[in-house]
């Protein structure tokens, strides 16, 4: 259906290096580096700030380093500095001059969860090798769907009849496993070959937020590259509150070789081993909802389905300045099971989790993995609630 082709698309942004005086700006980035590690999220959002604000001061310079190595790293993290005693180089936190321009520019990817079908679900799913953006002019080679990584959120209702067609434009053999179905995978999750398609059905017996990715091994490459989405499967009316916004929020993590500033960087399979990403998004893009937020009226209910693709690093939900109201754990969506009032809640790798929260103040409320190193990394956005003065918004 063509509804589930998703319009996100990437900018490919020449790479503007600063060519100056490297040796003052490694410590004016690694100054910067203790100041964000010391003061995380309030930092993060400061820094944010104030590089939309003061873009010829010495933070901005610093906060926009021309050198891989994310804020608070050692010198050691450049290029080529890896030791022979086997330590990975991160690239946490590479941007070029004009980070802010492009992630002013950037399209987020839409976070709304769009209408579900009347009749049979027919889902269409296209993988593609792709180059997409993961952060403000960082590339990545992936290996993801036709527009980009996540794939295509898709909706549907409980019970009704799933149709996926997998179409694989990709150079080699990949697949689909839905978490929402209850079929045998060595039938309908097995290999599909370059330029081939298949198909086969589900009913969506079982209400949630849940993962879909393929499953061709390495799977944990495959998932790493991009090849991974959201289904929600909605119980029928009555069931839930009504919610008036419902977003969908794809956490994952990005694994990479190289920078990506000029060339796209290609997967680090050592650091995937490792677990130690160099970015981490919701919706495939470091803080995009953090130039670009999700918006809410005061008091109205506020659904977040929110699943973790991982690859392997659990999200900790939590949205600074409120309480989740209601919490569906693991996405079992019956109300007996739900949880009141929690600060906090794990949504596993491979997993989901369903928040209710109703926000009465206007203001900008912070989401976030709160496990932090995740902020640091992207896994932040806001939620706007009411119209507020002085937003970091565009
Ligand atoms: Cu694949």
């Amino acid at each position: 259906m063509s509804s589930y082709t998703s319009t996100h698309s990437h900018h490919q942004e020449r790479r503007a290096r600063d060519t100056s005086s490297g040796a003052f700006w490694m410590v004016a980035t690694m100054l910067l580096g203790f100041l964000v590690g010391g003061l995380a999220l309030v930092s993060v959002l400061m820094w944010l700030d104030a590089r939309d604000s003061h873009s010829t001061s010495a933070a901005t310079q610093s906060a926009t380093p021309s050198m891989p190595g994310m804020p608070g790293m050692a010198a050691t993290d450049m290029p080529g500095a890896a030791t022979s005693s086997g330590e990975l180089t991160s690239f946490a936190g590479a941007a070029p001059a004009n980070a802010d321009a492009l992630a002013a520019a950037h399209k987020p990817f839409s976070a709304t969860l769009p209408a579900a079908p009347a009749g049979v679900a027919n889902v269409n799913l296209v993988l593609k090798d792709i180059t997409v953006q993961i952060a403000p002019g960082v590339k990545y080679a992936a290996w993801a769907w036709a527009g980009g990584a996540p794939g295509p959120v898709i909706h549907v209702r409980q019970g009704q009849l799933v149709k996926i067609t997998l179409t694989n434009k990709g150079a080699i053999p990949h697949s689909v496993d839905f978490h929402a179905a209850r079929v045998a995978p060595d039938k309908a999750f097995g290999d599909v070959l370059p330029g081939k398609s298949v198909s086969y059905t589900f009913r969506a017996n079982d209400p949630g937020v849940f993962m879909y990715h393929c499953g061709t091994k390495p799977v944990l490459m495959h998932i790493a590259n991009g090849m991974y989405g959201a289904i929600v499967v909605e119980p029928p009316a009555g069931v839930l509150p009504k919610a008036a916004k419902n977003y969908v929020l794809v956490a994952s993590e990005w694994y990479l070789a190289s920078d990506g500033l000029g060339k796209p960087a290609q997967f680090s399979m050592a650091k995937a081993h490792a677990r130690m990403p160099d970015w981490m998004t919701f919706n495939g893009y470091a803080g995009q909802y953090v130039k670009h937020p999700l918006t809410a009226n005061p008091g109205e209910l506020v659904r977040f389905w929110v699943v973790d693709a991982g690859p392997s690093i659990d999200t900790d939900f939590h949205i600074v300045g409120t309480i989740l109201n209601t919490v569906y754990p693991y996405a079992d969506m019956n109300p007996a099971h739900s949880l009141q009032n929690v600060q906090t809640m794990t949504v596993p790798a491979g997993g989901g989790g369903v928040f209710d929260v109703k926000i009465d103040k206007k203001g900008l409320y912070p989401f976030v993995s709160h496990a932090f190193a995740a902020v640091d990394q992207g896994q932040v956005g806001l939620l706007k609630v009411g119209k507020v003065a002085g937003t970091m918004s565009h």
